[in-house]
């Protein structure tokens, strides 16, 4: 028998060269596979078809290619495999759901392992959370964390409050609302006017600060620019602000020390909701649960997806802070709905079983520790890349690190894109968004396996045109 990961390649390797609709046997089954049909998402369509790289298997830190090689994931898939690969422990939780309950409704209905997530997240949250709204996504968590913000100031009497501001370069997903106040203009131009009334404080990077290890001292003030939209636009006509605590999409930008601090301060003297969108940055990534913990600032509202399964099965929770739910709740009668607001999947059966195996590795391994003491080798590992050709900067947090090259001139892209395919047939797998190499290993990475990751993006910068 021919194994599984040869007859991919075989399927791929015929597509390729056919460029036409193909059908192939496999296991007694008629496949159509010329790759066409897939559009991919975030993906440059023919570039990939020409040449593409299909991942068959994952287990523990290592993905199996198409053409049957390991690759070291540099990245937790798309930042979210916080648990590896595999974990026999979720994998059996999943299966067991499954068969147990497959899906069940959330309007006006419930299901036990909804309620335990729930409870699981806030008593894992810093004080005061209280309330999770489920949904699938982390652009839904951000959809949905902007609803609340807006439908709690109506609540409170403020329904003048309809401006939302984001920041610029902020990733929020692709609903609506998240590329509305969302800072990538690449993510925006193609749609329009989007959201109304939505204003954007300035981002936070600074070349000056070049090769910072962790926070960067100075650039606090940059938190003020939150005070120029007050001034612009008035307090009263203002509801939220959501930014990332750590930017990661956007190509990892770290808040300078005190940053943080001072948004909370404005939007508490101004009654302005403050959400962060902790997609990317909680359950484990820079230490902590969330990262609100690790910089010791509670926003009001935050969002996460991503690791709250380590990926295995879509899922999107926003957790609140006491008293925004019961806003919306007090006074009303009794039978009315607090929120207008909900998904088919919020809180699917299977995503809630994944969600609670995986809190109980991240418990029962200890990965958030983990990841605090992996933090310094990382760091270490990362910036000895300092001085490789076309290295412009070296930022790091957590198990978080950004490593920026100079673009190649009338080319922007191109080197970073290069980079990514020569380290994937070298073995290991990174994310460029442009041409800065972001990197979030899993929690589980061994010492050596974060130096292969920089070891392997050396060899390639000294040869990369
Ligand atoms: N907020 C933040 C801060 C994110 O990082 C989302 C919202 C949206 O989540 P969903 O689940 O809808 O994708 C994200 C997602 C990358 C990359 O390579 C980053 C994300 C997704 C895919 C790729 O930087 N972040
Ligand atoms: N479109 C239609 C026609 C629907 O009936 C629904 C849900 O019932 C949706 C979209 C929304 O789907 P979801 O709840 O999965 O976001």
């Amino acid at each position: 028998m021919i194994p599984a990961v040869l007859l991919f390649h075989h399927y791929v390797g015929r597509a390729i060269g056919k460029r036409t609709a193909g059908t192939y046997q496999r296991a007694g089954m008629k496949i159509i596979n010329d790759l066409s049909q897939f559009w991919m998402p975030f993906t440059a369509n023919r570039q990939f078809k020409a040449g593409p790289r299909l991942l068959v298997a994952a287990k523990g830190n290592y993905y199996t290619s198409h053409d049957g090689r390991q690759v070291l994931d540099g990245t937790a898939g798309l930042w979210c495999c916080n648990a590896g690969h595999g974990d026999p422990r979720i994998v059996k939780a999943i299966q067991d759901q499954a068969a147990t309950l497959d899906y069940a409704p959330s309007f006006q209905m419930g299901h036990p392992a909804a309620f335990e997530v729930a409870s699981r997240l806030t008593a894992m949250a810093p004080d005061g959370f209280d309330k999770v709204f489920f949904c699938s996504s982390g652009s839904e968590a951000v959809d949905s964390a902007l609803k609340i913000a807006l439908a709690y100031q109506r609540a409170i009497g403020q329904g003048s409050r309809t401006r939302l501001i984001g920041r610029e370069r902020g990733y929020h997903g692709v609903g609506f609302g998240g590329i509305s106040v969302g800072g990538i203009v690449g993510n925006r131009k193609q749609y329009g006017t989007l959201l109304a009334g939505v204003d954007h404080i300035r981002h936070t990077y600074d070349p000056a600060q070049a090769f910072t290890r962790g926070q960067p001292q100075d650039g606090a003030e940059l938190a003020n620019d939150l005070e120029r939209l007050v001034a612009l636009h008035d307090a009263s006509t203002i509801a939220a602000l959501i930014v990332e605590p750590v930017a990661g999409s956007t190509g990892v930008l770290i808040p300078p020390v005190g940053y943080l601090q001072r948004l909370r301060e404005i939007c508490d003297k101004y009654g302005i909701l403050l959400i962060f969108d902790e997609v990317i940055t909680a359950f484990g990534r820079v230490g902590p649960a969330f990262a609100s913990e690790r910089f010791g600032v509670m926003p009001d509202i935050m969002t996460t997806a991503k690791g709250v399964t380590s990926g295995t099965v879509p899922l999107g929770a926003v957790l609140v802070r006491k008293g925004i739910f019961e806003a919306m709740s007090e006074g009303q009668p009794e039978g009315a709905i607090e929120l207008a607001h909900g998904y088919t999947y919020s809180a699917h059966p299977l995503a809630c079983a994944a969600a609670l195996a995986t809190l109980d590795v991240y418990r029962d391994d200890g990965l958030f520790e983990r990841a605090m003491g992996l933090e310094e080798h990382f760091e270490q590992a990362i910036h000895a890349l300092a001085g490789k050709p076309h290295v412009a900067d070296i930022r790091n947090f957590g198990l978080i690190g950004g490593i920026e090259l100079t673009p190649r001139p009338g080319e922007p892209g191109k080197r970073g894109y290069e980079l990514f395919t020569r380290c994937y047939d070298a073995g290991v797998l990174i994310r460029v968004t442009g041409d800065i190499v972001a990197l979030s290993p899993p929690l589980t990475i061994e010492p050596g396996e974060i130096d292969r990751i920089m070891e392997t993006i050396g060899r390639e910068l000294e040869t990369l045109p």
